[in-house]
């Protein structure tokens, strides 16, 4: 009796010790990056073509609105090991919930459920944010696809100044109540929490030392299990099942009678609507590609045909967020686009200038820098399927944007052309 009396004193500590080990440890140390460029490049180059990113209110206030918005391409260039866009969201991608995110819209639709989107077509989005907690963060626009997970775009600096234990989240329900949806339920929530805790771990506990393990695993192996229950374990069982029925009946119909009217959550499928496809006379394809490994430059063969009525130049490459210009598209570059994602005079080419209404011509367009290494973009030269997908962004004269994806497979070389850029 003794032994068993220490043993039972035993498995009450172990059970102590065990609920200190599961208490959620929180993490108070700001995170800086969150691995966006471990994300193998043919994801972030061949799924999501991300343009015209806006991160709104490069500082905002607690309890104050800001906005991510912008536009994207859906690569016509999809990889086959890719789930296709079929379960779609957009969401957002932070260092914890620094912002409350109050909404998602993909062409004015709100995306409070996930829909399908189409390969090769495009879609605006803005997500309306709430800054919460204060600091220094990495902002994403993240697209979030079933089965493939999320693919997140290009990360700029969002500051939230104030203190957090001012930020309120008043809503108001649609019969009429108002409660804040930091604290409401809270209790509620973690108190269930610790109260099925205790009797998962008092069950457990109960079978543990009746008898223990490595005896109870002899016995079973020996006589069976019949002669391992005793009518007193019956009892319990029966006693834990009509205890834990009671209780969530006794929990469903509290719940109920304090809140009578509530929606189901909503499990449909968003309908949302791509841009408008607008006619492009710029026609572009990809003769040739290759990666020149030492000169950490892509190199293209455009075949460029002008099918309108003005000269067009092309002034920017872009790739999985990051942006190769040359003087045309630098002139056009959004000043608060976050200046590590950009090349500066990255872009050359060996035709530089206008093409003509009429005229196909071929050009060599070379995007350079090493960005493509601190990124890790060159890795696509270990995948299986070495292709890469990006867009061409060129303005005509009379500066309307011209957008031209383009994919192709690339070759890798380890030496330089003679004659090469
Ligand atoms: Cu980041």
């Amino acid at each position: 009796m003794n032994v068993k009396h220490v043993i039972k004193l035993w498995i009450l500590g172990f059970c102590g010790v065990a609920t200190l080990a599961f208490t959620p440890v929180f993490e108070a140390a700001p995170a800086l990056a969150h691995g966006e460029r471990s994300q193998e490049p043919f994801l972030r180059m061949r799924t999501v073509n991300w343009y015209d990113t806006e991160w709104v209110g490069k500082s905002t206030a607690i309890n104050d609105v800001t906005y991510l918005r912008g536009k994207f391409h859906l690569s016509e260039d999809w990889p086959r090991a890719v789930v296709k866009p079929h379960i779609t969201f957009i969401n957002v991608g932070s260092p914890s919930s620094v912002f409350v995110r109050l909404s998602s819209k993909v062409g004015g639709v709100p995306m409070f459920v996930a829909g399908p989107m189409e390969i090769g077509r495009d879609y605006e989005y803005e997500v309306t944010l709430k800054a919460r907690l204060p600091g220094h963060h990495h902002i994403h626009p993240m697209f979030s696809v079933k089965e493939a997970g999320p693919i997140a775009g290009p990360g700029g600096w969002m500051d939230i100044t104030g203190k957090h234990e001012d930020f309120r989240n008043p809503i108001k329900t649609l019969t009429g109540e108002t409660f804040d949806s930091e604290t409401m339920g809270g209790v509620t929530g973690v108190g269930w929490h610790f109260f099925w805790i205790a009797v998962g771990f008092f069950w457990v506990a109960w079978f543990m030392i009746r008898p223990m393990y490595l005896v109870r695993a002899r016995v079973l192996a020996a006589y069976g299990d019949e002669i391992l229950l005793d009518p007193i374990d019956r009892k319990m069982g029966i006693a834990v099942l009509i205890f834990t029925m009671v209780v969530v009946t006794g929990g469903y119909l509290a719940a109920e009678s304090k809140h009578p009217i509530t929606v189901p959550l909503q499990a449909g499928e968003a309908k949302v609507t791509p841009l408008p496809i607008t006619p492009n006379p710029l026609a572009i394809d990809v003769a040739h590609a290759e990666y020149d490994v030492p000169g950490r430059a892509l190199r293209m063969t455009l075949r460029v045909s002008n099918n309108g009525t003005e000269p067009t130049s092309i002034g920017e490459f872009t790739t999985a967020g990051i942006r190769f210009t040359n003087a045309v598209g630098a002139a056009k570059m959004d000043p608060n686009y976050p200046a590590e994602l950009v090349a500066l005079d990255g872009l050359t080419m060996d035709v530089n200038r206008p093409i003509e209404p009429g005229e196909t011509v071929d050009i060599h367009v070379e995007s350079k820098d090493v960005l493509w290494e601190v990124q890790r973009l060159v890795d696509i030269l270990h995948d299986p399927d070495q292709r890469f997908a990006g867009l061409v962004l060129s303005w005509t004269e009379s500066g309307e944007r011209l957008i031209n994806p383009v994919w192709a497979p690339v070759l890798p070389v380890f030496t330089r052309l003679a004659g090469g850029a």
